[in-house]
């Protein structure tokens, strides 16, 4: 039973199910996988947030990753507000928007050419759109595990037929729309090979989360990302790196500057809106010639480009961008990694911990996490259990075993103790 008063957020989640599915705008946060009733949200500051109730949490979920240099950072607020005296959308193109793009080119390079969008959906929605226009080839290799946003054609998993036919992952997505889409196991790169061997003309493209934020944190296996870039090369098969979670986390240039892979396009979101909703894909000049206007392939949005998320995006680069900013947030990402592991050891509870960048999560099993079916044979009771034990103690994870936990700039040292505290406390209680 939780120690703290959530009195004021139960009658408002009694009152939000009568009127949103579920309570929430998110499935994640109805808490359905750690169980528990969610925490609504009065504000937030630097690493916390503060509920309805007047409780306040060490924040590792930091909206699902967008918020990098902690909550309501002065210079991005104070960009905010001068940027609404001037207006908050104009449905015409402004200067803010070149600005953004060429700041996420000179950290991507990958992407000569960018368009913005709304969200992680739209961007990935969009360049599948643009690969298969590009390529004249219909179907797309995806992996269990990897979410790539909710469009029709990514809601699929593996078909009865191992990697042969797609089968909706949920309803409402018709069967046509799922056919298309080949969902493989992560990490396997014998199985990418055989399908791109067997099929690789009819494959348009291969979207992947080069780490895995959607299982927790799974890393690739040291030649995976390699393999798979040397194959969709060989059958110039678009790749394209769902970097929506990884850009900016894994490290300053994502993933694709991690492991040194140039993939064919990119799909960034959360921190380059700095917590405004935005998201953005691009890639290789000669594929991004297809998006209308200047080519055939169709894509466009109301609110893309909208100057509220481009000045939230260009200041929170803009702070990214300073030479001491990454070296502070691995260090912190560091420690909070050392200090995780030695409560556990201390406790004596098994757990395994990964981390890439600032990014991470914490498994309940004694083997090693390669893919999702290792992620989904950790013991979720005992998360769920970590989880309640945690936000008791005021510290927010992420409700689900699922999903990655982030650093901000805003942990300081002792946040990072409080939280080693609470982990060792918890630890002990759920063993
Ligand atoms: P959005 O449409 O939610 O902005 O982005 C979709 C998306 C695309 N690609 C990756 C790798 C993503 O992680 C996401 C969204 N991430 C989830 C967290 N696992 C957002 C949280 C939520 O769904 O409420």
């Amino acid at each position: 039973m939780s120690k703290l008063k959530h009195t004021k957020s139960l009658a408002l989640f009694k009152k939000a199910k009568r009127i949103i599915p579920g309570g929430v705008n998110s499935p994640v946060r109805a808490f359905r996988a750690v169980g528990g009733n969610p925490i609504f949200i009065q504000s937030a500051k630097g690493p916390k947030i503060y509920d309805v109730d007047g409780n306040g949490y060490i924040d590792y979920v930091l909206s699902w990753g967008p918020m990098i240099l902690g909550h309501s950072h002065p210079a991005v607020i104070k960009a905010l507000q001068k940027a609404c005296e001037r207006g908050t959308s104009y449905g015409a193109p402004t200067p803010l928007e070149t600005e953004l793009a060429v700041m996420i080119r000179k950290i991507y390079p990958s992407m000569e050419i960018v368009r913005m969008v709304n969200s992680g959906t739209e961007a990935t929605m969009s360049a599948i759109r643009v690969a298969r226009g590009f390529t004249k080839r219909d179907k797309v290799i995806k992996f269990e595990g990897c979410y790539h946003g909710h469009a029709d054609g990514l809601l699929v998993k593996a078909g009865s037929g191992a990697a042969t036919f797609g089968v909706p992952d949920s309803p409402g997505v018709p069967r046509d729309y799922a056919k298309n889409t080949i969902t493989l196991p992560y990490n396997d790169l014998a199985a990418f090979k055989r399908i791109v061997e067997k099929d690789g003309k009819h494959i348009a493209c291969v979207i992947i989360e080069p780490v895995v934020g959607n299982s927790g944190c799974i890393l690739p296996r040291p030649g995976y990302l390699e393999g798979i870039r040397k194959l969709t090369t060989k059958h110039d098969i678009v790749l394209i790196f769902d970097e929506v979670m990884t850009g900016f986390r894994v490290s300053f240039g994502g993933a694709q500057k991690a492991f040194r892979i140039k993939p064919d396009m990119t799909c960034l979101g959360k921190v380059i809106g700095g917590g405004l909703p935005v998201g953005a894909y691009g890639g290789r000049s000669d594929i991004m010639k297809m998006v209308s206007p200047e080519g055939p392939v169709y894509q466009a949005g109301t609110l893309s480009g909208n100057p509220l998320a481009m000045t939230a995006g260009i200041e929170t680069l803009r702070i990214l961008s300073r030479p001491e900013t990454y070296k502070q947030l691995m260090a912190k990402s560091a420690a909070l990694e050392e200090a995780l592991k030695d409560a556990a050891r201390r406790a004596g509870i098994k757990t395994k911990f990964y981390r890439a960048g600032t990014m991470f999560c914490t498994y309940f099993t004694d083997k090693e996490i390669y893919n999702f079916t290792d992620a989904k044979s950790s013991d979720t009771a005992v998360f769920a259990k970590y989880f309640s034990g945690m936000l008791d103690r005021g510290v927010n994870l992420a409700p689900s075993q699922f999903e990655a936990g982030f650093m901000s700039l805003a942990h300081s040292g002792a946040d990072i103790n409080k939280t080693a505290r609470a982990a060792y406390e918890t630890f002990k209680e759920i063993k």
